[in-house]
């Protein structure tokens, strides 16, 4: 103790604590990357050595949950969650008037240099008014990844590197680089392409070829019957597009050995939500199936664990509180989500339960590995163990388990939505 009182002393008498003692922060975000398309997440055949790295050096969720939606480009509802800390129903009344303080904002204040490049998809402020500086701004959907400046893939991995190795301030920075990639349209070299060749292409046990669409599921985007060749020539392209960014990222984390910075920087890697291709009858991403609405969240920090996994469910924008605390930064703002260090800490366990919503015709709730899906408008129910099944393929509504299962389920559910405002009526939802 006579130690530890010892050095708070001298680095309050010497400056230590300054400006220096907030470490420094690279936030990388990638668009529609699923579970499925990263390594050390659980698909050998990824080629992703960076990613897998940080999943080495750092503790990583395996299911972590984008809340829902509000507009068909769930980008948009994921990252202001993310940049603002509300859940979604106050998060989808942010505008440029009314924004609260954002996190590039929450960090300037404490002295950092704030920079960002690549994607920007969220309500409220421009980049350019929240952060002090910012490289390429780019749309939320690509018409193309061939800019002029060469493919958006490597601008973003150039241009974070650069910040990176010019940087010259006693000021910690603070850098989000937010790739477009997987999204569509999925455009890159064929050297790419050649590691995921569509006959090696394997798809899950939720995919059945020459099936019927979803029909609870309103954005699709495939021709009915759902082809299983069509999705895996998607996964290939996926993929493809996931190795590019990879490299990208090693670019990143090569400019940070280089400057002597790699150990003491926080490093978060995260998707904003997942994909579907083809799982229960969905390609695309507006859905509550554990393909979609599950995503990468990997943090590697100083002085936290490594090589840990989490798998229990927590929401991605959870992020937020804990990489303040992470970076020691307080801040007066209130956020919905949670810190996940008592989780990363053992000192606390993850929510009783995880809400799910997309517009007004899907609500999903989990809760000890059941989970819940309702369509209000249709009154389809869906029931599933996602232990025993992870895949989804089996609705239990209508049997013993199922039944039992739904009067605790929906009940939760109503209590989520009397906690967020959520009026949608599921009242008459029965089993
Ligand atoms: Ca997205």
């Amino acid at each position: 103790m006579k130690k530890v009182i010892y050095i708070l002393l001298f680095g309050l008498t010497t400056g230590v604590f300054n400006a220096q003692s907030h470490p420094n922060i690279v936030f990388i975000e990638s668009d529609d990357q699923s579970n499925q398309a990263l390594g050390a997440f659980g698909n050998p055949s990824m080629v992703t050595p960076n990613m897998d790295t940080l999943v080495k050096e750092g503790v990583s969720f395996t299911s972590a949950y984008n809340m829902g939606c509000w507009s068909p480009a769930v980008c948009i509802p994921s990252r202001t969650m993310l940049f603002y800390g509300q859940y979604l129903w106050d998060s989808q009344k942010i505008n440029k008037k009314n924004a609260p303080i954002s996190l590039p904002e929450i960090l300037k204040e404490q002295g950092y240099n704030t920079y960002m490049t690549g994607k920007w998809h969220a309500m409220g402020n421009h980049p350019n008014d929240i952060f002090d500086q910012t490289g390429s701004i780019l749309a939320g959907q690509l018409k193309t990844y061939y800019t002029d400046k060469g493919h958006a893939t490597d601008l973003v991995g150039h241009e974070a590197a650069q910040y990176i190795k010019t940087y010259n301030s006693d000021k910690p920075f603070f850098v989000y680089a937010a790739f477009n990639a997987p999204h569509v349209p999925r455009q890159t070299e064929q050297k790419y392409y050649d590691l995921y060749p569509t006959n090696k292409v394997e798809l899950p046990p939720s995919v059945a070829d020459d099936s019927p669409l979803n029909p609870n599921i309103k954005y699709n985007y495939t021709k009915a019957p759902l082809k299983a060749k069509t999705m895996k020539s998607r996964v290939q392209q996926n993929n493809a597009m996931v190795t590019h960014m990879d490299e990208r990222i090693g670019e990143i984390l090569k400019a940070l050995k280089e400057k002597g910075m790699y150990d003491n920087t926080i490093i978060v890697f995260m998707s904003d939500h997942g994909i579907s291709f083809g799982e229960n009858g969905v390609a695309g991403k507006v859905c509550l199936y554990e393909p979609s609405v599950t995503a990468p969240l990997i943090i590697k920090a100083p002085n936290i664990a490594a090589n840990k996994r989490i798998n229990e469910r927590v929401y991605l924008q959870d992020v937020l509180p804990t990489l303040l605390e992470l970076a020691d930064v307080k801040t007066e703002a209130n956020f919905d989500f949670q810190s996940l260090n008592p989780l990363i800490n053992e000192t606390n366990k993850a929510r009783e339960s995880i809400y799910l919503a997309m517009f007004d015709d899907q609500r999903g709730i989990i809760s000890n590995n059941n989970k819940l899906i309702i369509y209000p408008k249709t009154g389809d129910v869906e029931l599933y163990d996602l232990e025993k099944d992870p895949w989804e393929t089996t609705n239990l509504k209508d049997s013993k388990k199922g039944k039992k299962e739904f009067k605790k389920l929906h009940k939760e559910l109503m209590n989520w939505q009397e906690k967020v405002g959520d009026t949608v009526n599921l009242k008459f939802i029965k089993l």
